[in-house]
Parts: C-alpha cells; structure tokens; sequence
C-alpha cells in the first residue's frame, strides 16, 4: 500500500497521530504536499464523507476525521504555500441570525475543507450585514447558510435581501441547508442550492468552483 493511501486508511479512522507520523514521513520522503493533500487526506475525508452521507458513520467519527485532517493539513502548510498550491476557492460559512446551533455548521465547514476550499467561519447567529461584509472583504464565491430551527429559516432569505440589496447577490452562489430547510424552501427564497448534508454541501461547492 502507498503512504498516501496508508494516510487516507488512517484518516478514515481518525487516527490523528498516525495521519501526523505519515504526513511528516511522506514529505521527508519526497512525496509532494499536493499529492499527500489530495490522495491521502482528501481522498480520506471523501470516504468518510460519502459513508456519513449513508448512515454508515455518525457525527463522533466525522469530528475525529476531521481532527486528523486538520492536523495533517496543518503539518502540509509551509510545504503548499511553497509549492505555491492554491486553495480551490473560499466560501463563507455560518449559522444565521437568531440561530446557536453549530454542529451541522461545523461538519459543513469541515468538508468543504476537506476538499480544499478555504472557508471563512462568521460563527453563529450571524447577520445579512456580517455575510455582506465578510464576502467583501474575502471575495468570497459561495456562501453556505445554516439554520436549524423553523424561526430562524427566515434569515437565510434575509441574508440573500442583504446580499441583494448590497449588490453583489450576482458574484456569489449562496447555498442553504439545515434540518428544517427543503429544495422547496430553497427555491422560494432564491438560493442558488439546498443540500441535506455536509457531504454533499462540498461537492456542490466544487462544482460551483469548477
Ligand atoms: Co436545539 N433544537 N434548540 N439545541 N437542537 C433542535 C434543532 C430541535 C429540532 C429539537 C426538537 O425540538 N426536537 C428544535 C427545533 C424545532 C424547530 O424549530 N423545528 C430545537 C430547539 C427548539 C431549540 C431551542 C429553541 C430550545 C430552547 O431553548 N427552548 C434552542 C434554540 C437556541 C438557538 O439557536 N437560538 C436550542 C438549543 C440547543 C442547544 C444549544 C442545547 C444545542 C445546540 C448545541 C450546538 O449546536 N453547539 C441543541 C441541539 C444539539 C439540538 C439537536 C438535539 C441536535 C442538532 C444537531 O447538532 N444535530 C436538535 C434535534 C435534532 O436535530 N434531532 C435540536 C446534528 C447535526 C450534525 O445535524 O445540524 O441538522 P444538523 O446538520 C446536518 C444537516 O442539516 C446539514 O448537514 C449536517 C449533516 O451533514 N446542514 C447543512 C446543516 N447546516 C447546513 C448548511 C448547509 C448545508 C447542509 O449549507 C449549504
């Protein structure tokens, strides 16, 4: 078996510091960041992502993934920037206003991560005016809104009045999910996606970033 795919096994089960062991072994061995980053911690998350995606892990085994992942990309930094690889693109990530609720918000961010977008985190209960100016100020392409209760749905049209009402609702791709939140809903208001899970959130931003 390669490093890289030893690195993606060893992500899958969460295994920070064999994913840190592997990660430092493979770049004294030559292998280069770019490769690590995408066949042995991305292709990794993919898997867990996909199996979430299933019920066939649940959220505790998702977190510690993603702790792996965050630590192996960590340890790949110096070397990217120096290969001068570049982020896929940036999103801005949030729950909306009026909402606290963080973990599905969490695992979304932890996913468009994993395959490589840079994501701008504004937190909890977050308003039009926050995501207006976060977008400004990052240039960031697309937005991923999370809301979890039936009175907080409501924000996520706000911050798309926002948007709108700023300017910019034409150079972004706003995506919504949460429990509560439908295909249905998403059309109405006029968001550009709904995804019901974290998993598929980061494919339908690669493909907006494609
Ligand atoms: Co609250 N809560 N809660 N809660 N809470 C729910 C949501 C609720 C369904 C429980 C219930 O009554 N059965 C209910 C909402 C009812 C409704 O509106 N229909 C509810 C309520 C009422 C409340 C309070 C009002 C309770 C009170 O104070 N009376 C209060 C509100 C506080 C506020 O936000 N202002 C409240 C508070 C809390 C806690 C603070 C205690 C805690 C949150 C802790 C935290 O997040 N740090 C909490 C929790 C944990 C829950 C439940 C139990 C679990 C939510 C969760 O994290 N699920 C929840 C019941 C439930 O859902 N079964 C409940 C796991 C998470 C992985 O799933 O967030 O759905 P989820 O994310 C999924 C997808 O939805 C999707 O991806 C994830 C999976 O891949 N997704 C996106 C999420 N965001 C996305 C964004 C995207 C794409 C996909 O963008 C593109």
């Amino acid at each position: 078996m390669s490093i890289t795919s030893e690195i993606s096994e060893f992500l899958q089960k969460g295994r920070m510091n064999n994913v840190k062991e592997l990660v430092k072994k493979a770049l004294e061995d030559g292998v280069s960041a770019k490769e690590i980053l995408n066949e042995g911690l991305i292709s990794g998350m993919m898997v867990v992502g996909e199996k979430f995606k299933n019920n066939q892990v649940y959220v505790p085994e998702v977190l510690i993934a993603a702790r792996a992942m965050n630590a192996g990309v960590e340890l790949l930094k110096p070397a990217l920037v120096s290969e001068g690889v570049e982020p896929v693109g940036k999103a801005v990530v949030c729950t909306v206003k009026g909402d606290l609720h963080d973990i599905g918000k969490n695992l979304v961010k932890m996913m468009l991560e994993g395959v490589g977008i840079e994501c701008i985190d504004l937190g909890v209960d977050v308003s039009g005016e926050q995501v207006v100016e976060a977008v400004k100020q990052s240039g960031a392409k697309v937005i991923c809104l999370s809301a979890l209760l039936t009175t907080t749905m409501t924000s996520q049209k706000e911050i798309i009045d926002a948007l709108t009402a700023a300017g910019i609702r034409d150079s972004v791709r706003v995506m919504v999910g949460g429990a509560p939140v439908t295909q249905a809903y998403a059309d109405e208001i006029g968001a550009d996606a709904y995804t019901p899970d974290a998993a598929s959130a980061a494919q339908k931003a690669l493909e907006f970033f494609a």
